[in-house]
């Protein structure tokens, strides 16, 4: 029977066991630079199969939230390449998420204080996280986005392809993982709560996927589909993320995926955060149809799946078949050593939530492994 700690291959990776690291959302990169204490952070949590970062952007535009990291700036790769180069040294694998907001972003984070872009002006009623002159964080409304021209399309996707080169180029990632879900730039197309453009990337699920389509296919361009994986979010509200009835429309995502050879997708059942029975439209999200309409297209990436997992769930999960690999988020905020504490069912450390989201290493660094706290 397999377990959460038997190794095994996503794509070209080879892991060394079941448990992926989510990406999680730190504001600590100013100047979109990885800070001072990412490389510390990144190592402390190596054991973990696969590490993904927290979403980090593609381009100045893809950026909204303060504090965030990007991969469009020298001073930006390089800082990554640190963490790269320690997650190596400590036997780890690890792949960026690669990040573009669209409307979930602020006037004041954009180049030359522009709107944020979209597929369609429609606000979302969402909330981004600013820094204020003095330093302290706040919680803003996002701001109005303008509807994104046509001719504006091959720019980002060429955002994309620029950032994914130098992901597994410069700054030595394993591979890169397409940040499609949580109601950013690829899902606002998706849906059609956020996506209400009457050309051929709106209307019908083949017009709102095509968006993603043409985004895999540059990165996987780029980077070789072994490395590449995707996270989808079929039913989540996050940022204000709607449409009536998902399921024909993740189906048609999945199919079209797996025939482009993808390492993996990685799905987050419910509600991001939350609610893991979280229902969207009007009937229940139909998870192993959704899973079989991807295998059964022939898909043959690690299937990894997340969203409140209990170690009891996760074994299940794994053992079961129904899937490869289980993403855990915020446990791994607390639990530097969480494989070793879901491996001896030790118990696990609660993360603070004023730390969460900006600072320094406070909340960040200085949560104690199980061993040393015993010492
Ligand atoms: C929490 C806070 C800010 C951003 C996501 C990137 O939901 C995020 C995010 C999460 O995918």
């Amino acid at each position: 029977m397999t377990t959460l700690f038997d190794p095994t291959t996503v794509g070209a990776i080879s892991v060394a066991n079941r448990i992926a690291m989510a990406p999680l959302t730190r504001n600590r990169s100013p100047n979109a630079v990885p800070g001072p204490y990412a490389v510390e952070y990144y190592t402390q949590r190596a054991a973990a199969g696969l590490l993904i970062t927290e979403a980090t952007a593609i381009s100045h535009q893809g950026q909204g939230y303060a504090d965030v990291p990007g991969l469009y700036g020298a001073d930006q790769l390089a800082a990554w390449r640190k963490v790269t180069d320690a997650v190596h040294a400590a036997g780890g694998k690890i792949v960026t998420q690669l990040w573009h907001v669209g409307r979930i972003s602020h006037d004041s984070l954009q180049p030359g204080g522009g709107k944020p872009v979209a597929p369609s002006a429609i606000r979302a009623k969402s909330k981004t996280y600013l820094v204020n002159a003095d330093g302290t964080g706040s919680f803003a409304d996002t701001s109005e986005p303008r509807a994104l021209g046509l001719d504006e399309l091959p720019g980002i996707v060429e955002d994309f392809r620029r950032a994914t080169k130098a992901a597994v180029g410069e700054a030595g990632f394993d591979g890169v993982e397409i940040h499609a879900a949580n109601g950013y730039l690829i899902d606002q197309f998706l849906r059609s709560g956020s996506n209400q453009r009457t050309d051929a990337y709106g209307g019908s699920i083949e017009n709102r996927a095509r968006f993603l389509f043409q985004v895999v296919d540059a990165v996987v361009e780029a980077a070789g589909a072994d490395r590449v994986g995707i996270r989808l979010s079929p039913v989540t509200p996050a940022n204000d993320a709607s449409d009536p009835d998902p399921q024909p429309l993740f189906e048609h995502v999945v199919k079209g995926l797996a025939s482009r050879g993808l390492a993996y997708v990685h799905v987050i059942e419910g509600a991001t955060g939350g609610a893991r029975d979280f229902v969207q439209g009007e009937a229940a999200f139909d998870w192993d149809a959704f899973k079989a309409a991807y295998r059964d297209a022939g898909g043959t990436g690690a299937w990894i799946v997340n969203n409140g997992y209990t170690r009891a769930l996760a074994q299940e999960a794994v053992a079961s078949g129904r899937a490869d690999l289980v993403a855990f988020g915020r446990p791994f905020i607390a639990n530097p050593d969480l494989v070793d504490r879901l491996r001896r069912d030790l118990p696990l450390a609660e993360p603070e939530r004023a730390t969460m989201y900006g600072g320094g290493a406070k909340g960040y660094v200085d949560y104690p492994a199980w061993s040393d706290q015993a010492a």
